[in-house]
């Protein structure tokens, strides 16, 4: 094996020779997993093999600590309620640079390494695009060697698996941990308490100083759980530390010694919820105090843990601001604002104004949504019982904010009103969007449009105020997970064509521009797609028992389920297609299969109806001979990361049609293009940006834009009035009962919904949509032009790598040099 550049020399037990690696393997089957082959299960050899990369990680990561140490580096802190990881063990490879290595040790060794891979549970601590937006930035923060730490929580449920049975989502609990996690480190000597509940009193300290305490109701301790996090081919690991909360002793003794042994499990047990479960919403918010609790609860250990790093290093809690640059990613985290004016006023006694400014350098905020159901405000009365301290502080934090506000906009009471921290226009409630706004230096979008429409929109009054805090930093993906590990292929036929340097350089890619009108490499780069869909097929035909055709046009829809992302948009157009060829069985249809995936909130019914109604459609479709094979449609149960890296390399089409002004930005829409597939899709999000960069010819664009949105809605949008022939048709149909085995009610709240409010104006774009498909059935037709459109989609997606969007976090916001890393061998440590 080559060894990662600029490696002095190795310790005989990490090396990266084959040899060694496979010495490696055997001594973890033995010695870590007390197995030998007779007995040996697959699992128990992914473990041993997970274990002889762990060995490499560390090395690693004991260099980086170091590295960091010496210097006493500015650090990043991204403080995030989900990280969507997804599996470790192909991405360490490539990171490590040694993927292809081990998979021929592996196999030596008689074992089938796609086998070990798939035994790995993903980590699924995220809901989709913000927890995966968290996951490939530590990759790309690892890989530009930027000192950083991924704070979070350890759920011991991630996001649920879903089944799909009799075409209705079922969701089964996730127990990921089941079989241990290799990847972690407990490290119970950094456990710190957290207070919750309880109520506030004043003294009088030794100065006679008039102070708060804090009397809590109930106490926890976090738990940290570090994972190392590798840079791409560089000696950088970063630590994402996740909290687990536990009761204060294991057992309460006391009570236990009373006879109460029930109140003595319930305390433990109590403590333990908190990190029990991620909450399975995407974008709606459910005011539970649980949720509140786990949210103070990661955010208090996470500060906590900041100040301890300072203590070793021996650095003043003046300086926390220029040891930490804390990013909230979005307002899960907002209550850090108040946590760390509690820590520096009540428990380090700094005064309030030092401690203010202080907080103010520290945190910077990004807005992921402008959906006015998912931001956070929590009825005050719940958040007092939870937080007494905190909402003290945040009257205090808003009296002095509203000062500042009266002066700037003299006499402008219902500009107060508007700002305040507290909205109080009925049932009262503490508005974290505000909070995180006000204690942040930086708040920015995810989009160019995303914040454009935060800034005149809904953070106006905050842009008023503060126009220098706000920017833009369009997201991006790492291209080593979402191409280099998920579409090999492609990346061997790229290395042949430009050499590697892409991965680490994604603008590198437009090297390939040139190859576009070359005749034998668009001959290649079809011959991949055409292979990467015939192993699509076969997983769809294992997991769903139905035959595709890879010669079909394959077009995809995987995201979450939600109105505003419109996968009833989609589905009607499935089905006027099926209309059309009823109705004249000669039509020319180009043959496509319809691929879709995602999961629905557990409580979001309307949700579960529009997966229902794929399902409904597909198993129609499929079976009836009329069709004679040119539609299939495909509902791909449990979307995650892992089915994610199946299904970008197989795609053509990939589906991004929010209601203009929704989509913050969209990640997915990303992957597909840097891996060929092209975009039909609405002006939103990132998706303009996408077709900035690939040409206005080389994307697909229909529908109303999120100005026009404004206006229908401000004008009175009536459904009906773009009612047209063919979807009259189709909502008939479904109607009727033909989806529903005559049920002629089962999707009535779908249709009604559509046919009288339809909010996120699906009947509106309907026309254009299916105008717009048959320019794309067309152009596939033309199989050179296809390719070509194709290849510069990739050639031209070097923006989209989520290396550019850290580099921009880094200048404008972090402001925290890289620090390379030295490769540390045993030799190097003295004890
Ligand atoms: C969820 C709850 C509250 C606030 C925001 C969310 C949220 C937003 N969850 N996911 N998002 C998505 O974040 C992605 C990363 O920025 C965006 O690409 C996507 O458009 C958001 O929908």
């Amino acid at each position: 094996m080559k060894p990662v550049e600029n490696e002095p020399y190795e310790d005989e037990r990490t090396a990266l020779t084959k040899e060694a690696f496979k010495r490696a393997f055997l001594d973890n089957l033995f010695y870590v997993q007390g197995k030998f082959p007779a007995l040996a299960t697959q699992n128990d050899y992914y473990q041993a093999l997970a274990c002889a990369v762990r060995d490499r990680l560390l090395q690693r990561w004991i260099s980086t600590a170091a590295a960091y140490t010496k210097q006493g580096s500015r650090t990043v802190a991204y403080f995030s309620a989900e990280f969507l990881m997804g599996p470790h063990l192909g991405n360490n490879l490539i990171n490590l640079g040694i993927y292809a290595q081990v998979r021929e040790a592996i196999a030596e060794l008689g074992l089938d390494f796609d086998t070990l891979l798939r035994q790995e549970e993903e980590p699924g601590l995220g809901n989709g695009g913000l927890g995966r937006l968290a996951a490939c930035f530590i990759d790309s923060l690892a890989t530009l060697e930027i000192p950083s730490l991924g704070y979070g929580i350890r759920y011991e449920f991630g996001i649920f698996h879903q089944e799909i049975v009799d075409g209705w989502q079922m969701e089964r609990t996730d127990k990921w941990l089941r079989f241990g996690n290799p990847w972690e480190i407990l490290r119970p000597e950094w456990a710190v308490e957290v207070r919750l509940g309880g109520h506030t009193e004043q003294y009088r300290d030794e100065h006679e100083r008039l102070r708060i305490r804090w009397v809590p109701g109930k106490v926890v301790v976090g738990v940290p759980y570090d994972t190392p996090i590798l840079g791409y081919r560089n000696n950088t690991a970063n630590t994402l530390r996740l909290w687990k909360a536990e009761a204060p002793e294991s057992f309460d003794f006391s009570t236990f010694n009373r006879g109460d042994y029930g109140g003595a499990v319930r305390q433990k047990v109590w403590s333990e919820t908190l990190s029990k479960v991620l909450y399975p919403n995407d974008e709606q918010i459910q005011g539970k105090t649980l949720r509140l609790e786990q949210q103070y609860f990661f955010v208090s250990a996470s500060l906590q843990d900041m100040m301890r790093i300072m203590r070793v290093q021996k650095l003043p809690l003046e300086r926390f601001h220029e040891k930490f640059a804390v990013q909230l990613n979005d307002t899960h985290p907002a209550i850090a604002v108040a946590e760390l004016m509690r820590l520096l006023v009540d428990e380090h006694v700094l005064p309030w104004e030092q401690a203010w400014d202080i907080t103010c350098k520290t945190f910077s905020y990004t807005n992921h949504t402008l959906l006015p159901e998912a931001l956070e405000c929590w009825p005050l009365e719940l958040f007092k019982s939870v937080l007494p301290r905190h909402l003290d502080i945040i009257y205090e934090i808003n009296a002095r904010f509203l000062d500042e506000v009266r002066i700037r906009f003299y006499g402008d009471e219902s500009r107060l009103v508007r700002l305040s921290l507290i909205d109080e226009n009925g049932e009262r409630y503490v508005r974290m969007a505000h909070l995180a706004c006000v204690g942040s230096h930086t708040i920015n979008g995810v989009a160019e449009l995303h914040s454009e429409l935060l800034k005149h929109d809904v953070l106006k009054d905050f842009y008023e105020m503060w126009p220098h805090k706000f920017s833009n930093k369009t997201n991006g993906v790492t291209p080593r997970r979402w191409m280099a590990l998920s579409n090999p292929r492609l990346t061997n036929l790229l290395g042949d064509a430009i050499g590697d340097a892409w991965i680490k350089n994604l603008d590198e890619l437009i090297e390939l521009e040139p190859l576009a009108d070359d005749a034998a490499f668009r001959q290649r780069w079809r011959e991949i797609k055409h292979a990467n869909k015939v192993e699509f097929a076969a997983f769809v035909k294992e997991r769903n028992g139905i035959a595709i055709d890879p010669q079909s046009l394959f077009d995809v829809q995987v995201k979450r389920i939600h109105e505003y992302k419109r996968q009833h948009l989609n589905i009607l157009h499935v089905i006027a297609l099926y209309h059309r060829l009823r109705s004249d069985p000669n039509a020319d249809i180009q043959p496509r299969t319809f691929i879709f995936g995602g999961k629905a909130a557990p409580a979001y019914h309307l949700a579960k109806l529009i997966i229902k109604l794929i399902n409904s459609v597909a198993d129609v479709v499929n079976r009836d001979p009329a069709v004679n094979d040119r539609l299939k449609v495909v509902f791909l149960p449990n979307f995650n990361v892992t089915n994610g890296q199946r299904v970008y390399p197989a795609a053509e089409l990939s589906e991004q049609i929010s209601t203009a002004g929704k989509e913050a930005s969209g990640t997915g829409n990303m992957k597909f293009s840097m891996n060929g597939a092209l975009t039909i899709g609405t002006m939103d999000g990132a998706n303009i940006e996408i077709r900035q960069e690939v040409g206005a010819e080389n994307f697909f664009l229909f529908g109303l834009t999120a100005e026009q949105v404004a206006q229908t809605k401000a004008r009175g949008y009536r459904p009906l009035d773009h009612m047209t022939p063919e979807l009259q048709e189709v909502i008939s149909l479904i109607n009727s009962g033909f989806f529903s085995r005559g049920d002629t009610e089962l999707f009535r709240a779908l249709t009604d919904g559509l046919l009288w409010h339809d909010p996120y104006l699906v009947f509106a774009d309907f026309e254009s949509y299916s105008e717009c498909q048959l320019q794309v059935s067309k152009a596939y037709r033309d199989v050179d032009r296809w390719t070509r459109m194709s290849i510069l989609n990739t050639a031209r997606s070097g923006k989209f790598s989520s290396d550019r969007t850290i580099r921009e976090y880094g200048a404008d916001i972090w402001r925290a040099p890289s620090v390379p890393v030295r490769l540390l061998s045993q030799q190097d440590v003295k004890v």
